[in-house]
C-alpha cells in the first residue's frame, strides 16, 4: 500500500536549505518510514534563485512570499531554514495555520521569541522540531545510551568547545546573504547563538539542566562595512563566548566558542568525566568515541577509540557495511527519519520547540552574565 505523503514547504535556500533538502531525499530511501516525503515548494525572495534551487533539488514549485506558502492547502510541513530574524514570525503563522513546523537553530533570537513559538505550536498541537543536528551523530547517540545506562556513574565534569576561524579578516563585511550571522539584528547574537547553542543543546540532552552560568564575551572587530548599506557599522555580535556553569546534577562545566581560532574550521568537541568512566567526542573525527572505563581490569585499563560503524551502533545498520563511515549530512537525514517515525507512533521527536527554548534560556543567561559580569540563574 502506498504510504501517506507529507509535503514539505521549505523557506530559505542557503546552506541549511541544502542540508534539509538532502535529508528529505535520503531519509525515505535509507530508513523504513511510515510516510513518504513530497518536495512541494521552496520559498525565497529571489524567484530566479528559488527556481534554480527547486530544479536542482527536485521541488515542484516556488513561492516568493512565505505567507503564500503557509496558505497553501498542499503543504503539510513548513521547514524554516531562513535567517534567525525570520524564525519567530513564520513559525507562529505556520502553527496557527495547522502546519507541522521544523525550524533551524537557534529557535528564536532570544528566549522571548522562542517562548512565543513554543506557545504557538503547543496551542495548535502541531508536531514541531528544531534542527540541532549534532544530537544525531551515531557516536553522540551511543554516548547518550552509555550515560543513561549509568556506565559513567556520577558525573563530575562536562567540557566543550566549538572553534572556527572564518571572521578574522577586518575586511569581511557584515549583513546580507551569507554574512547575516555577523549582523546582530538578524542573528540575535554571535557565536553564543550560532555555535555555543549546539554545545548547549547537546549538553542539556546528555547531562540534564544547567542551573547557573558565569560568562565572558568579546567582539574583536568593532566595526565592519554593512553589505546592505555600504556604511561602516558597529559590530554588535559576540565574536567569542566562554562560560562556566553548574548543572542541576552537581557537575561543573566549561563552554567555549569563537570564530577567531586560526586553523580551526568547525572543531566541536565535548568531554564528560564520571566516577566510573570518561568519554571524548570530536566533530573532526565524528565516527569515533574515545572511551575510558575504570571498571576494566586494571592491567588493561586505557583509552579506547571506538569506531562507530558497526550494525549495532545507532543508525548504522541503515547505511553501508561495518567499517564504512558516514558524515555530517547524515545527522540531518537521521533527524528526518526520527521525526517521521515518531509521527507515525503519535509521538513528538526531540528536540522539540520546548527543548529549543531551553537552549535559548541558557544563551540568554550567558549573554546577560557577560554584560553584568555576575553569575546568572538560568530561567525556564
Ligand atoms: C556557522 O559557520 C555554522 O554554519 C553554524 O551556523 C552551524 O549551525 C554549525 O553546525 C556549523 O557552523
Amino acid at each position: 500500500m502506498a504510504k501517506k505523503k507529507l509535503n514539505v514547504g521549505l523557506v530559505g535556500y542557503g546552506f541549511m536549505g541544502r542540508t534539509h533538502s538532502n535529508a528529505y531525499r535520503q531519509a525515505p530511501v535509507f530508513f523504513d518510514l511510515p510516510y513518504s516525503i513530497g518536495l512541494k515548494a521552496v520559498c525565497a525572495r529571489n524567484p530566479e534563485r528559488a527556481q534554480a534551487f527547486a530544479d536542482n533539488w527536485g521541488y515542484e514549485s516556488i513561492e516568493s512570499d512565505w505567507r503564500k506558502l503557509i496558505d497553501r492547502k498542499d503543504i503539510d510541513i513548513v521547514d524554516i531554514a531562513s535567517p534567525n530574524d525570520t524564525h519567530h514570525e513564520i513559525a507562529i503563522a505556520a502553527a496557527k495555520a495547522g502546519k507541522m513546523v521544523l525550524c533551524e537553530k537557534p529557535l528564536g533570537r532570544n528566549a522571548k521569541e522562542a517562548k512565543a513559538m513554543v506557545d504557538a505550536v503547543e496551542a495548535a498541537k502541531v508536531a514541531n522540531m528544531v534542527w540541532y543536528n549534532y544530537r544525531r551523530v551515531p557516536a553522540v547517540v551511543l554516548l547518550k545510551h552509555l550515560i543513561d545506562e549509568g556506565r559513567l556513574g556520577k558525573i563530575f565534569h562536562y567540557r566543550t568547545k566549538f572553534l572556527q576561524d572564518w571572521t578574522i579578516s577586518q575586511d569581511l563585511p557584515q549583513g546580507g546573504e551569507g554574512l547575516w550571522r555577523l549582523d546582530a539584528s538578524v542573528a540575535g547574537s554571535g557565536v553564543t547563538g550560532d555555535l555555543l547553542a549546539h554545545n548547549i543543546d547537546t549538553a542539556l540532552w546528555l547531562n540534564g539542566g544547567i542551573s547557573e552560568v558565569v560568562a565572558m564575551t568579546e567582539t574583536f572587530i568593532k566595526a565592519r562595512k554593512h553589505n546592505l548599506t555600504g556604511e561602516m557599522t558597529p559590530v554588535n555580535i559576540d565574536d567569542a563566548s566562554l562560560f562556566l556553569c553548574r548543572f542541576a546534577n552537581g557537575s561543573l562545566a566549561s563552554f567555549e566558542a569563537t570564530r577567531y581560532a586560526r586553523g580551526h574550521k568547525a572543531l566541536y568537541t565535548l568531554e564528560i568525566n564520571g566516577e566510573k568512566a570518561s568519554a571524548i567526542w570530536d566533530l573532526h573525527d565524528l565516527h569515533r568515541l574515545q572511551w575510558f572505563d575504570h571498571t576494566d581490569e586494571g592491567r588493561l585499563r586505557g583509552w579506547r577509540s571506538i569506531h562507530i560503524t558497526d550494525s549495532d551502533h545507532p543508525y548504522m545498520k541503515n547505511w553501508w557495511v561495518p567499517g564504512l563511515q558516514i558524515g555530517y549530512e547524515h545527522t540531518f537525514t537521521h533527524q528526518v527519519a526520527d521525526f517521521l517515525k515518531a509521527l507515525g507512533e503519535g509521538k513528538q521527536a526531540a528536540p522539540t520547540f520546548r527543548d529549543g527554548l531551553a537552549a535559548d534560556y541558557v544563551t540568554d543567561a550567558v549573554l546577560e552574565s557577560a554584560k553584568s559580569r555576575q553569575w546568572q540563574k538560568v530561567l525556564g
